[in-house]
């Protein structure tokens, strides 16, 4: 990490972006890893944990869940978790290892009442055991978010899923104004913004980096930004799709690296279709995080034994003190 970094830009335009992406993966990843080097330590990674705390049933059309109730999957609804439950869960991760623990829940948006008081609990309790707690619950409110930083809440995950040029083919029944605007209640309530997309659903390479250009227009930037390739879900529109090039996976990183060069950028749903080779190469284009454990939220994750031989046969290390290493911005 240096002294002397480049500030963060706020400004970048398709142009410049196109520009990085199309460069000769040898040039981009020269370029990205400078950039990485002076933001963070290259041999760390931040390891978070994933539990569905509310699973299936969801109102959205997002194209491709395999939680919306709009499309037949065989994933089935089911209520919200007790907090005993996702307390233990929370544990267990922190007794292998991770610092993050990200709860996440099938809805369109949260309605206040039990369940909503519930998962305040459920935040206080993952804090007490030492560990951020991370949500990701659908769209909320000022004054909801302001009760989650209350109850001690570290970040919020709310994704842009892709450009806003490709969104109307693949959600319908949220826009990309009120993603943004979730986005706004979350960081102007001082919880940290997860922010990030999805790749490999057909859209084209502008329309993924104009997603990146939102995000990176974003000031400050998404302290985490999530990068996930699609997991194509039986039974969603989507199921056909062919898992995405491990080159463009890379490329992408690249890019989100150089755009948001203090943020977190992690490489999410999708691992299971890489080879460690691929992975390997996602870390060095400035991925620096991963959610571990077998299961996403209802998708496959390589298992915590591979997860290990894959860091120790880098030479990487679990990131201990997430506070420690985020010096991105002021
Ligand atoms: N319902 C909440 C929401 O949509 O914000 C929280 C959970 S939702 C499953 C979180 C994110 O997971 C989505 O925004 C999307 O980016 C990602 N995701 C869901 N299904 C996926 C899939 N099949 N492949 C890759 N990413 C996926
Ligand atoms: C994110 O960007 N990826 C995670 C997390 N945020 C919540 C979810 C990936 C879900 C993959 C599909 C599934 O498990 O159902
Ligand atoms: Fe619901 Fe979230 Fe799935 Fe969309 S991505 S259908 S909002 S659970």
């Amino acid at each position: 990490m240096t002294e002397n970094r480049p500030s963060p830009r706020y400004d970048w335009t398709l142009a410049e972006a196109r520009k990085l992406y199309d460069q000769p993966v040898p040039e981009l990843l020269f370029q990205s890893q400078t950039v990485h080097r002076d933001f963070h330590d290259p041999c760390e990674v931040q390891v978070c944990s994933l539990l569905s705390i509310k699973t299936g049933g969801c109102a959205e059309d997002c194209a491709y869940c395999p939680q919306s109730a709009h499309y037949e999957t065989g994933v089935e609804r089911e209520p919200l978790l007790p907090g005993q439950d996702v307390l233990s869960a929370a544990k267990e991760a922190r007794g292998g290892g991770g610092t993050r623990f990200c709860m996440g829940a099938a809805w369109r948006e949260v309605s206040d009442g039990e369940d909503f008081d519930n998962i305040l609990e459920m935040v206080a309790g993952v804090r007490e055991l030492g560990m951020e707690a991370c949500c990701t619950l659908g769209m909320i409110s000022a004054e909801q978010a302001g009760r989650l930083a209350a109850a001690g809440l570290r970040a919020y995950n709310h994704n842009l899923d892709t450009g806003p040029g490709y969104y109307d083919e693949i959600i319908t029944t949220r826009t990309y104004q009120e993603r943004l605007d979730t986005i706004r209640h979350v960081r102007d309530a001082g919880i940290t913004v997860c922010c990030g997309g999805i790749i490999g659903m057909g859209e084209s390479i502008a329309d993924r980096l104009e997603m990146l250009c939102v995000l990176a227009g974003l000031d400050p930037h998404p302290e985490s930004v999530p990068i996930n390739a699609l997991m194509a879900m039986e039974g969603t529109p989507l199921e056909s799709r062919e898992p995405i090039d491990t080159m463009e996976m890379v490329r992408t990183i690249a890019c989100a690296r150089i755009m948001m060069p203090g943020s977190m950028v992690r490489l999410s749903a999708g691992r299971v279709n890489m080879s460690t080779e691929g992975q390997a190469l996602c870390f060095l284009a400035g991925a620096n995080s991963i959610f571990a454990g077998e299961k996403l939220l209802t998708a496959s994750n390589p298992s915590e034994n591979e997860d290990e031989k894959l860091l120790a046969s880098l030479g990487m290390r679990r990131l201990r003190d997430p506070a420690a290493s985020v010096v991105g911005e002021p």
